[in-house]
């Protein structure tokens, strides 16, 4: 069905979408919009075809728990020009453009990194690194649809219309990077790529016997405080691989990987508004009710707001989920990715080095003797603890943000991340325990103190007990700040969801 069939696509929109086929070629008139000329290339568009009803039953079985028939006052890729590439319209979620867009080619690009620097992009797979790109690209397909799974039972308790309608946003942005590995596995790797795309379709997050492939991708998200947290944290995590795929010899997946980062700037802005809109609310509730001490969690929780020790203790979860999404420290993979050209750096053309890093070192956090120590390693094995730590410094924005609500409302409390040796399950740390502060304890006492720092099942009872549904128009729960600006500019009023009767 073409767009234009939709309801609510203006005429305007019709001929601006026209324009922009012309200078970036986004094509809407298929089953599946693509900028990829998918019309002429008809095996890879029989495959995507045939992947398609798959896709639906999953969204149908996985996706939101209700809401299906409702409208959702959406944004849709329609152009890849990052000056201007969505349109805002009321849409059922399963009528959701689910499409193809790659970022426009760049003439003469050449590899960035590794082996082959300086050499031309591969337009094709190479055949000696096929294995390991099909291998990057299952990862990164993996997760996308786990998010959703994980997302699925939230709309139930949305905290109001407007959160409501960025949960779904976030949703169906993420089915589309999941069409973004399967086009890739479908047109460049086979039969093999096609198999693929069907078991990302089989997997399911938490599953006993088919889970989805890496660690964090199996939790679960129990609440909205959650939700915030993992785009956040987890989506940032994204956002540094995507990077890092961004970089890649293999010019298509660099394309595809550029415009997700497009899409995925919004989720982390859920995250941190997120944390932001509860941290505000929480500190504006402390005040009015005279509450000077922030630790005096049972006065501030009778207040029907999160109190700042459980903000933490929940951010302390999903910062350390996410770091394990990292892999090891010293890694042969990364090793591997890097000198193949296949996964680059953060910002890999930005870095004055020789980009093959044959002799350079980097420092590497590990235990030594019984203690947290920098060591040295070889760059190259280290790529992994690299983007780990570039990953830290793009977090510690939010807790800035988030600390000046606390400070400006009066109060002495910081978040703080903790150290990466605290709760790990992958890498160096994972055999051992270690406190926040990154002090190294046994077992005994880690079982007996987690709870203060991770939350305990009755923080959980208590989180969930505020996650009562806010569905009228332009209201809020108890225990969240409504946002500084609308989505699109709309007002305070404006109707986010649509929600069937
Ligand atoms: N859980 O050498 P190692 C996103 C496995 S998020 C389970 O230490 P490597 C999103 C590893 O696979 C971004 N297993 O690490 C966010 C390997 O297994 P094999 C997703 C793990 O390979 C929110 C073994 O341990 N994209 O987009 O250098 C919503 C040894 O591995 C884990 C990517 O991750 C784990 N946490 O690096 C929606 C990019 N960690 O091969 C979406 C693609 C490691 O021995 N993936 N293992 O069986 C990669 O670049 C790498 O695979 C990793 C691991 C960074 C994940």
């Amino acid at each position: 069905m073409d767009a234009r069939d939709k309801p609510g696509m203006t005429e305007n929109v019709s001929k601006e979408r026209a324009m922009n086929v012309d200078i970036m070629k986004v094509d809407y008139s298929t089953k599946i919009p693509n900028n990829v000329n998918l019309s002429e290339d008809r095996q890879v568009l029989k495959a995507l075809e045939g992947w398609h009803p798959g896709y639906i039953d999953w969204w149908n079985d996985m996706g939101p728990d209700g809401f299906q028939q409702s409208l959702v006052y959406l944004r849709t890729a329609y152009s890849v020009d990052p000056r201007g590439w969505a349109k805002f319209d009321y849409v059922k979620m399963p009528d959701y453009r689910w499409g193809i867009l790659l970022a426009p080619q760049e003439e003469n690009r050449v590899i960035p990194f590794g082996q082959h620097y300086g050499e031309p992009a591969w337009q094709e797979v190479p055949g000696e690194h096929r294995a390991m790109l099909r291998r990057l690209i299952v990862i990164q397909g993996d997760t996308e649809p786990a998010s959703v799974e994980q997302q699925r039972h939230l709309g139930k308790t949305a905290p109001s219309l407007y959160d409501l309608r960025n949960l779904f946003q976030v949703n169906v942005e993420e089915g589309r990077h999941l069409w973004a590995m399967v086009y890739l596995l479908q047109k460049y790797f086979g039969r093999d790529g096609r198999e693929e795309a069907d078991d990302l379709l089989r997997r399911r997050s938490g599953d006993a016997d088919s889970p989805r492939m890496l660690g964090a991708f199996n939790e679960a998200t129990p609440d909205w405080l959650s939700f915030f947290m993992f785009t956040y944290f987890t989506d940032r995590d994204g956002k540094m691989q995507l990077h890092s795929l961004a970089q890649s010899g293999f010019d298509p997946l660099s394309r595809t990987c550029r415009f997700m980062l497009t899409e995925e700037a919004h989720h982390m802005f859920v995250g941190e508004t997120g944390i932001s809109r509860v941290v505000q609310r929480t500190c504006e509730a402390m005040k009015a009710a005279g509450i000077s001490d922030p630790f005096d969690v049972a006065k501030v929780r009778a207040l029907g707001v999160v109190d700042l020790p459980t903000i933490q203790k929940k951010l302390n979860l999903h910062y350390t989920l996410s770091l394990d999404l990292f892999g090891s420290e010293v890694s042969t993979n990364a090793a591997n990715a890097f000198n193949a050209g296949i996964k680059g750096r953060y910002h890999e053309t930005q870095i004055k080095d020789d980009h093959r890093l044959q002799n350079s070192t980097y420092p590497v956090l590990k235990l030594v003797n019984g203690e947290i120590k920098r060591v040295d390693e070889p760059a190259l094995t280290a790529l992994n603890m690299r983007l780990r730590d570039d990953y830290t410094q793009d977090c510690i924005k939010g807790l800035l943000r988030w600390n000046k609500i606390i400070s400006l409302a009066g109060y002495d409390f910081k978040l703080t991340l903790p150290n990466v040796a605290f709760h790990r399950q992958i890498g160096e740390f994972k055999d051992i325990h270690a406190t926040p502060d990154g002090v190294l304890i046994d077992e005994a006492t880690w079982n007996k103190r987690k709870s203060e720092w991770l939350p305990s099942s009755d923080d959980g009872d208590f989180i969930a007990s505020l996650m009562t549904p806010v569905t009228e128009i332009g209201e809020f729960a108890s225990w969240i700040s409504p946002p500084k600006v609308g989505i699109d500019n709309k007002p305070g009023d404006f109707e986010y969801v649509k929600i069937e009767t």
